[in-house]
């Protein structure tokens, strides 16, 4: 079904480039045109060249943050000095942390409140709905760049935008009218044709991408959306392929913009936003993939990794105890209302705990009015907030050894809150399919089983606008009359102190491979320390934190206060997954000033460098092996190697063994280390 391979192709030629088997074969003459994602990066070119891999500088039109990560930006950006943001808009929502127990919370919901009214930025109030659902129903515009500080912040690309995430200081800088730095993307084009097949969903066409390309080995690509098949989808089927563009690793997913994109802005009364936007007919893609979408089916990612795919069919009559709809890869209004016409007022299975998180207030507000939400109320649905809920274990989370199916986007292991747990991801199809015969259903069996035809879902062509929840920022005359709210909970972080010239440190933990930031960082019940960076320090590493032996933060502060640097050793993909600079943050101030590995993730490893930590690659990936726990280690003129070199040595104290680490560093992230970091970087120029 699907043809790759490494060799360029051209958008013009796809059909003729492609034989029977699929398989691509490199164009014979060179093609010139321009990919969507190069036209839309050149429009906001503003330092360096259009070339993969090389860095490049871009003007971001539109940041978002969420409450979660958006107090450290707010604080950061407060830190830089500025006033009003310089962005043509930012939007700051609350979506992750909506009811927890204590005052955390709220303070922290105050304080987005107002300092955004200060800065210049619209406040989507907690109930409005998730960032990214709420994005690109109300502020979403093709051909425009969006930058936030949410791993997801991607899913905007299915409104043809060049969305990305980021580490929440380097949004705070977007913010402040700074470029945002990447490297320039090489470009996978994935051509669609066909036509999705009735129970089977652009979920699973996502799904089929991870189990091809895994989430492992995508850093510096994007993917471009192209073909017949692309017009056959919606704009919210298109946002669900490129919100879990975030799991495959890449920097951003984009699609073109076309009739099925006036018809969405349309609905949403945004149609003046309208542009068209394509590639070129002989666009270049560095790699193309080919999916005949009439081909796909239903699909899973099993326990405990979101490129763990295998079709549902093999896995038919595995037991569920739960079902979970929601999370901003799932929760449109088409979803939720084809999970009510499918449900259609029968009840969910007596064994099955089923519970719906809405995308946002709109798509709650529209159910409301045409009775869908009475008719899943009535099949024991439990209707949650609209926000991220159970996506983020915040709350819901699956009892002991059984199987919870959800449409969410990760699966990382203990990211439900319960340690071993077994999360499968799904479409909404199959969902509904489990929750109604309380095990693994292949959806395209309801007809047989019992006796439910696909249901058509029609989204009406003019939804109740209400944009009541967000609030606008304070006129610029009025900013300064705005008193900012910081209850006691709102602490501001430390800065990081200068690399010393040689370092002395040791290794603190030594990780396997897949790392999350979720691992590192634990959300669920400590989500609510995220503005107090010295209280949530405490749970870095928490889950291999062993009884009988002090925690990791224990050990780091201990270490730090000898004047010791700590280390972490870890295999490859380290810190995939969340953007959560906390990730870099929290071990900042326990002293960790090297992450030493295999391989680190994109959005991770400028967090560590923003936050002055050294992100080192094992030149052998074999010396992995050497290196123990507890190992003390030096480092002879590393801040010489930083600002001069691409490698350093490191040995082991004793000599017992001396491996070189590559450092793979851009000018600029030579200078912010240098610096201190970023904010040192700035404050600096
Ligand atoms: C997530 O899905 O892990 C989060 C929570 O949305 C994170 C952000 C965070 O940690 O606050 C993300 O994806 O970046
Ligand atoms: Fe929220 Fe989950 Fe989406 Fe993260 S992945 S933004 S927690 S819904």
């Amino acid at each position: 079904m699907d043809g790759q391979d490494g060799r360029p192709c051209a958008k013009g030629r796809h059909e003729a480039a492609f034989g029977l088997s699929g398989v691509a074969v490199s164009a014979k003459v060179p093609p010139m045109g321009q990919t969507l994602t190069y036209k839309v990066l050149k429009d906001h070119l503003i330092e360096g060249q259009l070339v993969a891999g090389s860095q490049i500088g871009i003007r971001i039109d539109q940041t978002l943050t969420q409450d979660a990560t958006g107090t450290t930006v707010f604080m950061l950006y407060e830190l830089m000095g500025e006033g009003r943001v310089r962005t043509e808009l930012s939007v700051s929502y609350v979506d992750h942390n909506l009811a927890g127990f204590g005052p955390e919370n709220h303070n922290d919901h105050l304080y987005l409140q107002t300092i955004a009214a200060k800065t210049g930025v619209y406040f989507s109030r907690p109930g409005n709905g998730i960032c990214h659902q709420v994005h690109l129903e109300r502020f979403a515009r093709p051909g425009r760049t969006l930058l936030g500080s949410d791993s997801h912040t991607p899913t905007a690309g299915g409104m043809g935008m060049v969305a990305i995430g980021a580490g929440g200081l380097d949004v705070a800088y977007a913010m402040a009218g700074g470029p945002f730095y990447l490297d320039c993307p090489k470009v996978i084009g994935v051509q669609l044709t066909g036509r999705l097949r009735p129970w089977v969903s652009a979920k699973d066409l996502i799904l089929h991408l991870l189990g091809l390309l895994t989430s492992k080995g995508n850093v510096g690509w994007a993917i471009e959306y192209l073909g017949p098949g692309v017009r056959t989808l919606t704009v919210p089927q298109r946002a669900t392929i490129a919100n879990m563009g975030a799991e495959l690793g890449v920097t951003f997913s984009i699609f073109p913009s076309d009739q099925q994109t006036l018809r969405f802005l349309s609905a949403q009364g945004r149609a003046g936003y309208f542009v068209e936007l394509d590639a070129d007919e002989d666009a270049h893609y560095d790699r193309l993939i080919q999916i005949d979408l009439g081909q796909l089916e239903p699909l899973a990612a099993c326990p405990s990794s979101p490129d763990h795919i295998r079709p549902i069919r093999e896995l038919v009559g595995i037991p569920v105890r739960q079902v979970i709809i929601g999370s901003c890869t799932n929760s449109s209004l088409a979803d939720l209302m084809l999970v009510s016409k499918v449900l259609n007022g029968r009840r969910v299975h007596p064994m099955v705990e089923m519970a719906i998180a809405p995308g946002s207030s709109q798509v709650l507000q529209v159910m409301a009015r045409n009775g869908s939400l009475a008719g899943l109320i009535r099949s024991g649905a439990r209707i949650l907030e609209a926000g991220c809920g159970p996506c983020i274990g915040q709350g819901l989370s699956p009892a002991d050894g059984v199987v919870s199916l959800r449409t969410f986007n990760r699966n990382f292991p203990g990211r439900s809150g319960t340690r071993s747990d077994q999360v499968y991801l799904v479409s909404p199809q199959a969902a509904v399919a489990a929750a109604l015969t309380g095990q693994i259903t292949d959806p395209r069996e309801l007809p047989a089983l019992l006796g439910i035809r696909h249901p058509k879902v029609q989204i009406p062509a003019d939804l109740p606008l209400d944009d009541g929840l967000i609030i606008p920022p304070a006129e610029p005359h009025q900013a300064a009359q705005v008193q900012v709210l910081r209850g006691p909970t709102i602490v501001v972080p430390d800065r990081p102190s200068p690399l010393p010239e040689d370092l002395e440190g040791q290794v603190l933990i030594k990780l396997g491979d897949k790392v999350s930031t979720d691992q590192i960082m634990p959300a669920g019940p400590f989500l609510k320390l995220r503005s107090n960076v010295p209280e949530y320090a405490k749970v870095v590493f928490n889950s291999f934190n062993q009884p009988g032996r002090p925690t990791f933060a224990q050990r780091a502060l201990d270490l730090k206060s000898k004047g010791l640097a700590g280390v972490i050793v870890a295999g490859d993909g380290y810190g995939q997954g969340s953007s959560r600079e906390h990730a870099a943050l929290c071990p900042m101030y326990l002293g960790v000033r090297i992450v030493l590995a295999r391989g680190i993730e994109r959005i991770h490893r400028s967090n560590l460098i923003n936050f002055c930590i050294v992100p080192i690659i094992l030149a052998d990936p074999d010396d992995y092996q050497q290196i123990q726990e507890d190992d003390l280690i030096v480092i002879k003129g590393l801040r010489k190697s930083i600002a001069e070199q691409q490698q350093v040595s490191i040995q082991q104290k004793d000599g017992r063994w001396q491996v070189i680490g590559q450092l793979m560093l851009s000018e600029r992230e030579r200078q912010i280390l240098l610096a201190g970091g970023l904010m040192g970087y700035v404050s600096a120029k």
